[in-house]
């Protein structure tokens, strides 16, 4: 069997996700290096690996093929304790999982995107990411003033879905001072990853 490929881009969050799940498990695994932003994912080739034509993509050992970053995590984490053994708390984590996608994800990867990553000016950017990204900040600040991680005492899922763009929120011109529980947050999942802090150093 092959070993298995992960194709993403280094400084994207959704490529980060099934990156930190390989190294934390211990998987060897080829990283392909593509940039979404210029293109790449939209090319024939590319299309002819994920029709979707987008990154992360993972191809497993047999050949097949996964692409979302959440359901490629599910799957390399299946049986490990980031999934909780309780199915009320495993469908908690799976309630954050969604949410990240349609809460998260549009609003705060989106603008470090466009903000940080293609130079665009404040006037350029869709008005409406800034309020709702900070609606999702907020609703994460609730849930982490009360329990150290997303669903309880424990590192899950949930937290590495959150933690990826959560933590490069500053980037896309949110504050994350005024969300201290956030940030504990963010540092303690990042000790728990063994990755390099993406806080602003004087923040
Ligand atoms: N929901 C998908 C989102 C993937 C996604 O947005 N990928 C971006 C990079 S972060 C991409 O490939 N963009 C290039 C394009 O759409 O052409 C996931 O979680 O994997």
């Amino acid at each position: 069997m092959a070993k298995i490929k992960l194709y993403g881009t280094s400084y994207s969050g959704n490529c980060h996700k099934p990156k930190w799940i390989l190294d934390r498990l211990g998987i060897a695994y080829d990283w392909i290096e593509v940039d979404a932003l210029d293109g790449s994912t939209r090319t024939p080739e590319f299309l002819a690996i994920n029709p979707a034509g987008q990154v992360p993509v993972l191809i497993l050992e047999d050949g097949r093929m996964l692409a979302q970053s959440n359901a490629m995590m599910l799957h390399l984490a299946e049986g490990a304790d980031l999934i909780p053994k309780d199915a009320f708390e495993r469908a908690k984590m799976f309630e954050w999982m969604f949410w990240e996608q349609y809460s998260h994800e549009p609003q705060i990867a989106v603008r470090i995107a466009r903000k940080h990553y293609l130079g665009k000016r404040e006037d350029e950017l869709e008005p409406s990411l800034l309020p709702k990204g900070n609606a999702a900040l907020a609703r994460m600040e609730l849930q982490l003033k009360e329990t150290p991680f997303l669903v309880g005492d424990a590192l899950s899922l949930a937290d590495i879905a959150l933690v990826a763009y959560t933590r490069k929120a500053d980037l896309g011109g949110f504050n994350l001072r005024d969300y201290p529980a956030v940030r504990g947050w963010v540092v303690r999942v990042e000790e728990l990853l063994g990755i390099e802090s993406a806080l602003p150093a004087n923040g």
